[in-house]
């Protein structure tokens, strides 16, 4: 009658003592990792992902888009046909340089197809974020710099971090349109 001894036993043991032993089971095998490698590999794997993230992207809190591929990042002097081709823009530097969040001043030289500087043209400046649909409330300024086509543009007021992009419109003196272009920044946060 010894199989019935054990189940009376068995029957006998306070439930309590035997989810104690369970747990002491199960504890064992989670210090020791037997039984889980699976659960330790996917665990490295996990791993993995917040470090490869910290290492390749900005610091948490700064706006990164350096490596947007509209963003104008080859060193100025920058030369760009218009979108007529009637106009050749050069971006010749800005200040501060690079771009930075506030007020920036930008320097244009604009040549004509023919080669000759556009002289006394009318310049309109537009930044604007196009990825979040704003410009600035802040008009900028134009004034001619010199007598070869040489005008700055400022204050371009910067004033989030993010993709900017500097449209401008040019006409001539009797305010006909002549050709547009843009230059695109990343401004750091
Ligand atoms: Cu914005």
């Amino acid at each position: 009658m010894e199989p019935s001894l054990l189940n009376q036993a068995l029957h006998d043991t306070p439930l309590a003592m035997r989810r104690c032993s369970a747990l002491v089971l199960l504890t064992i095998v989670a210090v020791s990792g037997v039984g889980c490698s699976g659960g330790a590999q996917e665990d490295e794997g996990r791993g993995q992902g917040p470090s490869a993230d910290s290492s390749g992207g900005a610091p948490a809190g700064e706006i990164s888009c350096g490596e947007d591929p509209r963003v104008d990042s080859k060193p100025l002097p920058l030369r760009r046909d218009g979108d007529r081709e009637s106009v050749e823009f050069e971006l010749l530097e800005t200040e501060p340089a690079p771009p930075a969040r506030g007020d920036n001043r930008l320097r244009l030289r604009l040549t004509s197809a023919g080669g000759e500087p556009l002289l006394d043209a009318a310049i309109r400046a537009v930044p604007t974020m196009p990825d979040h649909g704003h410009g600035t409330p802040i008009k900028p300024e134009v004034s001619a710099v010199d007598e070869l086509g040489t005008y700055d543009i400022e204050p371009l007021n910067l004033f989030m971090p993010g993709v900017w992009r500097i449209s401008f419109e040019v006409a001539n003196e009797s305010e006909s349109a002549l050709d547009s272009a843009a230059f695109w920044f990343c401004i750091a946060g």
